[in-house]
C-alpha cells in the first residue's frame, strides 16, 4: 500500500458501518442456543467492560483483555468463547478493528437487532496484553443479593437506576448448566429485546428450583422461567424495585435509560482518541 499514511492509527482505517452490518449477519444460527448468538454477544460485551474499577482507574473493555485465557478462565466468562470464535473470523476480515472495539460492538449490533435502543458507540480502543488482565472477582456473583450488586456496579460508577436498568439485559438469553451452573432462560422470548425481565419478575411467583444445582428460582405456574438470586434482588429491595415497576410499566422508559447506561458501560475507562467520531447505528430490517 504504497499510498497509505503510516500516522493514520488503526481505528480510522475501519468502516464501522460495515462491520456493524457483518456482525448483524453472525446473528442467527438455527444450531445455536435458542437461534441467535446476540445474547451471548450482549454477555461478552458487558463482561468485557464490567471489570473496571472507579478507584485505581483499571479494566473496562479498553485493552480487548477478555480474549487472554488469565481473563477468559475466570469463572464468570465461562462459555464467552462461543462469542468470540463466532467473531474471530470479523478480525482477520477487518485486522484494523481491536478486539475491544470488535466485542464492545457486538453488543450494540445485538441489543439493536433484537429489538431494542439504538445504543451511541465510538471506536478507538486499543489492545493490550495478558500482563493487563484485571483479576478475577471483579464481575457479580449470582448467588448473592442488593448489598453485592451494589458493591459491584457502585465500584464501576453506577448507580441504582443505572444497575436496575442494566439488569434488564436479563430479557435476553439463559443460563446454562455447563456455564455458570444455572439453568434456563427468564422468559418466553431470549432472542428479542423487551422489558419482560421486569414484567416477569413482578408478575410470576417465583419459588426455589428443587433440584441438585445452585439456588436459583423458577415460575411456580410452568416451572420453565428462571431468576437468579441476584435477580430476585430487584424485587426484594426496595430502592431497586422503583426502577423495576417504572420499567414494567415503561418500555420507552427502559429502552431510553438501558441505552445510556449500556453506552456507559461499554466506555467505562476508555481513553477515547479526540477525534473518535461518536456512532448512532441504524438498525437494519
Ligand atoms: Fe447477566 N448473567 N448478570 N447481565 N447476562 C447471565 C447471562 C446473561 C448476572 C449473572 C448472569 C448483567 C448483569 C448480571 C446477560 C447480560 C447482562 C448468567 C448465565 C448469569 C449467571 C450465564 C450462562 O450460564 O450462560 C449477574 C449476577 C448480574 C448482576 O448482578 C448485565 C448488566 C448484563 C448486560 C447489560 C445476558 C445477555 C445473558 C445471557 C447470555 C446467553 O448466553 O444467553
Amino acid at each position: 500500500y504504497f499510498y497509505s499514511n503510516e500516522t493514520t492509527p488503526s481505528w480510522k482505517k475501519v468502516n464501522y458501518n460495515s462491520v456493524y452490518k457483518d456482525i448483524a449477519g453472525l446473528l442467527e444460527d438455527e444450531d445455536y442456543d435458542d437461534g441467535s448468538y446476540g445474547p451471548v454477544f450482549v454477555r461478552l460485551a458487558w463482561h468485557a467492560s464490567g471489570t473496571y474499577d472507579k478507584k485505581t482507574r483499571t479494566g473496562g473493555s479498553d485493552g480487548g483483555t477478555i480474549r487472554h485465557p488469565a481473563e477468559a478462565g475466570h469463572g464468570a466468562n465461562n462459555g464467552l468463547e462461543h462469542a468470540r470464535d463466532r467473531l474471530e473470523p470479523l478480525k482477520k476480515q477487518y485486522p484494523n478493528i481491536s478486539y475491544a472495539d470488535l466485542y464492545t460492538l457486538a453488543g450494540v449490533v445485538a441489543v439493536q437487532e433484537l429489538g431494542g435502543p439504538t445504543v451511541r458507540w465510538r471506536p478507538g480502543r486499543e489492545d493490550k496484553t495478558e500482563a493487563d488482565c484485571t483479576p478475577d472477582g471483579r464481575l457479580p456473583d449470582a448467588s448473592q443479593g442488593a448489598d453485592h450488586v451494589r458493591d459491584i456496579f457502585y465500584r464501576m460508577g453506577f448507580n441504582d437506576q443505572e444497575i436496575a436498568a442494566l439488569v434488564g439485559a436479563h430479557a435476553l438469553g439463559r443460563c446454562h448448566t455447563s456455564r455458570s451452573g444455572f439453568e434456563g432462560p427468564w422468559n418466553a422470548s431470549p432472542t428479542s429485546f423487551t422489558n419482560f425481565f421486569y414484567t416477569e419478575l413482578l408478575n410470576n411467583t417465583w419459588v426455589p428450583k428443587k433440584w441438585n444445582g445452585p439456588f436459583q428460582y423458577v415460575d411456580k405456574q410452568s416451572g420453565q422461567f428462571m431468576m437468579l438470586p441476584a435477580d430476585m434482588a430487584f424485587k426484594k429491595d426496595s430502592e431497586f424495585r422503583k426502577y423495576v415497576e417504572k420499567y414494567a410499566a415503561d418500555q420507552d422508559a427502559f429502552f431510553e435509560d438501558f441505552a445510556k447506561a449500556f453506552a456507559k458501560l461499554l466506555e467505562l475507562g476508555v481513553k477515547f482518541p479526540e477525534d473518535a467520531p461518536v456512532y448512532e447505528f441504524k438498525t437494519l430490517e
